[in-house]
């Protein structure tokens, strides 16, 4: 058994001091030394999956991270980490617990993931490293997992078995407190709406210097791409849903002004992301969901958009800016208003379903925009 600031310690040693995650029986000693210490940095997320990509943002803006969570939650976080950590070669430890071991007495919901967890890990590329048993091992170990992400840029889980961390001290933590619900602006309500790669453009070119632009799977980051490839841009190819907790991420850990480009499918696959942003409150956050109301990348399938008030979601979970918006002249003057606005913000930007002839694909590796991405938000701000 071995003691959760023993573990942190050695971690923090290593440069992680980034930690997100969604809790278990088993973590919880490591956990709640992580939320309670002053000099580390933990953002509880809504689901594993979303952890992972608030990981991925965090390390592109210089981070190195820690993800924790259950083994039930693997199933969660196995889109992000084979289709962000993997392509992008993003690097995270993965504390995960050990529920349903085989042989130990534990719930018949866990005794399926319990046989499969390892396997599972090893299937999904995230190199595997024996949890620290004693003290003394617990140094070489997180050595040798900083050298493992290094050396190849994935992520490395650590399995937590019952049992191996001593209870801590109090958990300390504030609660999240909410504040006054921000009113929902109208921009552009009964003009027809635009094509979205105008809609980007129109945004594109009226960020400030130095703004970062995360671009959703699809044909989003297509059309962002074909705009005109940029080192602020990071074209998210796959992590669906993912693009606003990557955006959490990165701008929880940079100066600059972080937008993203959602999608309204997107958005409905982790819509618990805005929950989180919320209340974390990134002032430099900007988050825009361009509705076409359907997966148009997949071939037009309505979603359940038009009965979603995206902007009074926003409002609700804590951002403080929430805008409806529809056309090119209204886009306008909604970017001028939310950048005027401490965010987080959402622009719920009614976009029409034209989609443009010989739309371009990325170009560059996932692994080199990562790469360039990251050295972007490491450069000088505006
Ligand atoms: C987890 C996951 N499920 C499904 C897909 C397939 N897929 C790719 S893009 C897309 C549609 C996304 O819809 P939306 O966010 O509304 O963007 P749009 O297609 O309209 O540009 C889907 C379902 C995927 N890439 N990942």
């Amino acid at each position: 058994m071995i003691e959760a600031t023993q573990f942190l310690d050695a971690a923090r040693r290593q440069g992680i001091d980034f930690f997100t995650g969604v809790p278990c029986s088993f973590l919880t000693p490591l956990m709640n030394a992580a939320i309670s210490d002053a000099r580390t940095c933990y953002v509880g997320a809504t689901s594993e999956g979303e952890a992972v990509a608030i990981a991925a943002g965090a390390w592109l803006a210089g981070r190195e991270t820690a993800v924790m969570f259950q083994n039930s939650g693997l199933g969660n976080a196995v889109n992000p980490i084979t289709s962000l950590n993997h392509p992008f070669e993003i690097p995270s430890l993965m504390v995960v617990t050990w529920r349903g071991e085989p042989g130990l007495k534990d719930e018949p919901q866990h005794e399926m993931m319990g046989q499969i967890t390892q396997s599972l890990l090893d299937l999904v590329g995230a190199r595997r490293l024996d949890f620290p048993g004693q003290a003394d091992e617990v140094e070489p170990c997180l050595a040798e997992a900083t050298r493992l992400m290094g050396e190849t840029g994935q992520p490395v889980a650590l399995v937590q078995p019952k049992g191996a961390v001593a209870s801590s001290g109090p958990l300390q933590d504030l609660p999240v407190k909410a504040g006054p619900r921000a009113e929902i602006l109208d921009f552009g309500v009964d003009v027809p709406s635009a094509r979205r790669i105008d809609t980007v453009e129109t945004l594109a070119s009226r960020l400030p210097e130095g703004a970062a632009i995360i671009a959703t799977t699809g044909h989003t980051g297509r059309e962002l791409f074909t705009l005109g490839d940029d080192p602020r841009n990071l074209y998210c190819v796959g992590s669906m849903g993912g693009a606003s907790a990557i955006g959490l991420g990165a701008a929880l850990n940079c100066e600059r002004e972080i937008v993203v480009l959602d999608g309204d499918g997107a958005a409905l696959m982790k819509l618990g992301n805005m929950a989180t942003i919320g209340a974390q409150g990134p002032g430099n956050l900007t988050h825009v969901i361009l509705d076409n109301g359907c997966h148009l990348s997949t071939g037009g399938q309505a979603t359940v958009s038009p009965n979603v008030d995206f902007a009074g979601v926003a409002a609700a979970c804590g951002y403080r800016f929430a805008a409806r918006v529809c056309g090119i002249d209204a886009m306008k003057e909604a970017v001028e208003a939310a950048l005027a606005t401490p965010g987080p913000r959402l622009l719920h930007v009614k976009v029409s379903t034209d989609s443009v002839e010989g739309l371009g694909r990325p170009t560059v590796a996932p692994r080199d925009v990562a790469r360039r991405f990251r050295a972007y938000l490491a450069g000088p701000s505006a």
